[in-house]
């Protein structure tokens, strides 16, 4: 049986197609008539607290999310297997986002928008992609699809991850040995980690001020479509205000939804988007658990598990 524990999104439809799909699996939700002792799966997106209560007959934990921070840090989250999202349409959505904030900041957005505004014609040629160096950090499954992306577009790429990637067209680099090295040749640093406690606070005053200079008018540029909890905004807001980024464009926050008293709504090269990067689509979602679930009642392995002490 598969239970279904959704918050903030349709959970009757992600049912419906998952009763489908499944058919005769039982698939069922809260509130439904069933003994939990009879649940295999349960398929979650923002678990209450008493979401695994009773469900003695778990063999895994479907994340609705890519990224397993906040199920990591559920109370009562039971030792059984997490298997995440991970999905070509997922990926392409979140590449969509990085494509078009990397372009925006490139080609001086935030000059020519102020310029339009000021009724003034300044002519003003940004470098060639080829001269603009995106740093990406997080080289996993959303990292290596961004990069692919963006390698047709000319851009000079490198990235970061913890372990070394040797990827066609992109200087990796690894580890916090190298992170220097990597900020001090990035123009636009994108984030795509997952966040642990080792990249809580990343984007920070620090990281700032070693992300090369004098290639973007105005200063480098961040775009941060991962967790809220990798940024500390207050140094983004001073960045931002005394030139040490020339924009940032931000999907995710601190605090979701973005506190109305939040000082980012109004700083002009601050660009907010609330939390939609990339969704998990209803259709590819249901394709791709329920051929695990499948594969899993045949006896073959779970695939995209997390490593629990990597907290990935
Ligand atoms: P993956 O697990 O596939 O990739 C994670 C990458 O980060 C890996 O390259 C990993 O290195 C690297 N990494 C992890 N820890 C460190 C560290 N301490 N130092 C350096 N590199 C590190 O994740 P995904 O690409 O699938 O997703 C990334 C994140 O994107 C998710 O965790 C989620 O938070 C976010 N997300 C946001 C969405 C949105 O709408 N805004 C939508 C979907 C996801 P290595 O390769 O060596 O293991
Ligand atoms: C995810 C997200 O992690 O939507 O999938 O943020």
């Amino acid at each position: 049986m598969l239970l279904l524990h959704l918050s903030d999104v349709d959970e009757a439809g992600w049912a419906k197609r998952f009763s489908e799909a499944l058919a005769p699996y039982p698939v069922v939700r809260r509130g439904d008539d069933f003994d939990p002792a009879e649940v295999r799966y349960i398929f979650v997106w923002k678990p209450k607290p008493d979401a695994f209560e009773g469900l003695t007959g778990l063999e895994a934990i479907l994340s609705l999310g890519a990224g397993v921070d906040a199920l990591l840090k559920h109370p009562n989250l039971p030792e059984r297997p997490i298997v995440r999202f991970v999905d070509e349409d997922l990926s392409q959505r979140m590449s969509d986002y990085v494509v078009a904030h990397v372009t925006m900041h490139h080609r001086g957005y935030t000059k020519f928008r102020a310029d339009q505004h000021a009724r003034r014609w300044d002519q003003y040629y940004p470098p060639a992609a080829s001269e603009t160096s995106v740093g990406i950090m997080g080289m996993g499954v959303l990292g290596q699809d961004a990069a692919a992306r963006l390698k047709p577009l000319g851009f000079a790429l490198r990235s970061w991850s913890r372990t070394p990637k040797i990827i066609e067209g992109v200087e990796g680099f690894a580890g916090t040995e190298q992170f220097d090295e990597f900020l001090a040749g990035t123009d636009i640093l994108v984030n795509l980690l997952p966040l642990t406690p080792e990249t809580t606070g990343i984007l920070n005053t620090d990281t700032f001020g070693k992300l090369r200079r004098g290639k973007l008018l105005g200063g480098p540029a961040i775009v941060n479509a991962a967790r809220g909890g990798h940024q500390r905004e207050a140094d983004i807001v001073k960045a931002l205000q005394d030139g040490t980024l020339g924009a940032a464009s931000l999907d995710v926050f601190e605090v979701e939804p973005l506190p109305q008293d939040s000082p980012l709504w109004d700083v002009p090269n601050c660009y907010i988007t609330p939390h939609v990067a990339a969704i998990s689509n209803e259709a590819s979602g249901v394709r791709y658990f329920s051929s695990i679930i499948g594969d899993h009642r045949e006896g073959k392995p779970l695939i995209n598990v997390v490593d629990r002490s990597r907290g990935y």
